[in-house]
C-alpha cells in the first residue's frame, strides 16, 4: 500500500474509534462535550495515533489491541493543542483553520475541554487495554512523555525563554521535549503493546525521537516560508537551508534504526520520508 492511501485508510479508522470514545454532543453537560468534539473532529493528520498502529503493525496483525492507545494519544495531543492556543500560553485565534477553541467557547470552556481530553484519555487507557499490566506500563510510559521531564518541560522552556539569551540547546530542549516526546512514546506504546523484543522496543523509540525533533523543524521551516512566522526556532538561529539539512540528517538517523526490520517496517519508512518533505 503506498503512503497516501495507508495514511487515509488509518485515519480513517481512528476517526471512527474516537467517534466510539468521545460522549456526544447532547450528553448534559452538552457544552464541555461539543467543546471537545470540536477540537478533536477538526482534522486533525493523526500523526501520532497513526504511528502507534505502524509500529504496533510490524508485529500483530490485528490492530485493535493498539487502537485505544492510539486513541488516547491523540486525545492527549488535542489536549496539549487546546490548552497551548490559549491566550496565557501562544494566544492563537486559529487551529487546523477554524476558531481556537476558547475563541469558539470561551477561557474557560477551553481550559475545560483540555482537561477533559486529557483525563478521558487516561480512562480509556485503564478501562480498554485489556492486560492490566500493560495498561499500567503504558500510562507509565505515557505520563512520563507528558509530564514535566517531558512535553510539559518542553512547553514550559519555550514559554519563558529570554529572547537576548536563548541558545540552541534550549531550542533543541523545546523540541525534543514538547514535540518528541509524544511523538517517540506513540512508536514505543506500539511496540509495547504488540509483544516486540527490548532491542525492538528501543529501536522504534529511537527512531521515535529522531523523526520528533524532524517534524519539529519541518515545522519551523513550514511556519517561516508559508506564514512568514518568525521565531525561536531553527530557522532563526540556523537559516532554513541548515535547518532544511538537520531535518534530513536525522531522517536518515532514523531510517538507520530501522535497519532491524524488514520490509514490514516499510511504511515507517515511508513515514520519516514524508516528515522531511512535508508541505502541511
Ligand atoms: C500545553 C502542556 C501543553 C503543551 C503544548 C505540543 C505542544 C505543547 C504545543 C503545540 C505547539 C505547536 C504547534 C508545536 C509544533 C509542532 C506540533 C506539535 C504541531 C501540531 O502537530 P500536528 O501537525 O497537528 O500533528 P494536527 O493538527 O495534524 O493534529
Amino acid at each position: 500500500m503506498n503512503l497516501k492511501d495507508y495514511l487515509s485508510a488509518k485515519k480513517k479508522i481512528i476517526d471512527i474509534e474516537l467517534d466510539k470514545y468521545m460522549p456526544k454532543e447532547t450528553e448534559y453537560p452538552q457544552i464541555i462535550h461539543e467543546a471537545i468534539r470540536y477540537s478533536v473532529f477538526s482534522g486533525g493528520k493523526r500523526l501520532r495515533p497513526i504511528l502507534v498502529l505502524a509500529s504496533g503493525g510490524i508485529f500483530l496483525q490485528d490492530e485493535r489491541k493498539l487502537l485505544p492507545a492510539a486513541c488516547a494519544i491523540e486525545l492527549i495531543h488535542n489536549y496539549s493543542l487546546v490548552h497551548d492556543d490559549l491566550p496565557a500560553m501562544d494566544d492563537d485565534e486559529y487551529r487546523r483553520g477554524r476558531l481556537t477553541s476558547h475563541k469558539k467557547f470561551g477561557e474557560d470552556i477551553a481550559i475545560l475541554a483540555g482537561d477533559a481530553l486529557l483525563t478521558v484519555a487516561f480512562e480509556i487507557l485503564s478501562e480498554e487495554v485489556k492486560d492490566s499490566k500493560l495498561a499500567l506500563k503504558i500510562i507509565n510510559l505515557i505520563s512520563k512523555a507528558i509530564g514535566t521531564f517531558g512535553m510539559i518541560g518542553g512547553q514550559v522552556v519555550d514559554i519563558s525563554w529570554d529572547k537576548d539569551k536563548t541558545e540552541l540547546p534550549e531550542l533543541e530542549f523545546v523540541c525534543t521535549h514538547k514535540t518528541g516526546a509524544l511523538i517517540a512514546v506513540s512508536l514505543r506504546v506500539g511496540a509495547v503493546l504488540s509483544g516486540a523484543s527490548k532491542a525492538e522496543e528501543d529501536a522504534l523509540y529511537e527512531y521515535g525521537k529522531l523523526i520528533g525533533i524532524a517534524f519539529q523543524i519541518t515545522d519551523d521551516i513550514l511556519d517561516e516560508e508559508q506564514d512568514g512566522k518568525k521565531g525561536f526556532n531553527y530557522p532563526a538561529f540556523l537559516g532554513v537551508e541548515e535547518s532544511r539539512r538537520r531535518a534530513n540528517d536525522l531522517i536518515n538517523k532514523a531510517l538507520a534504526k530501522l535497519y532491524i526490520f524488514d520490509k514490514r517496517a516499510d511504511i515507517l519508512r515511508q513515514i520519516a520520508q514524508f516528515i522531511a518533505g512535508r508541505k502541511e
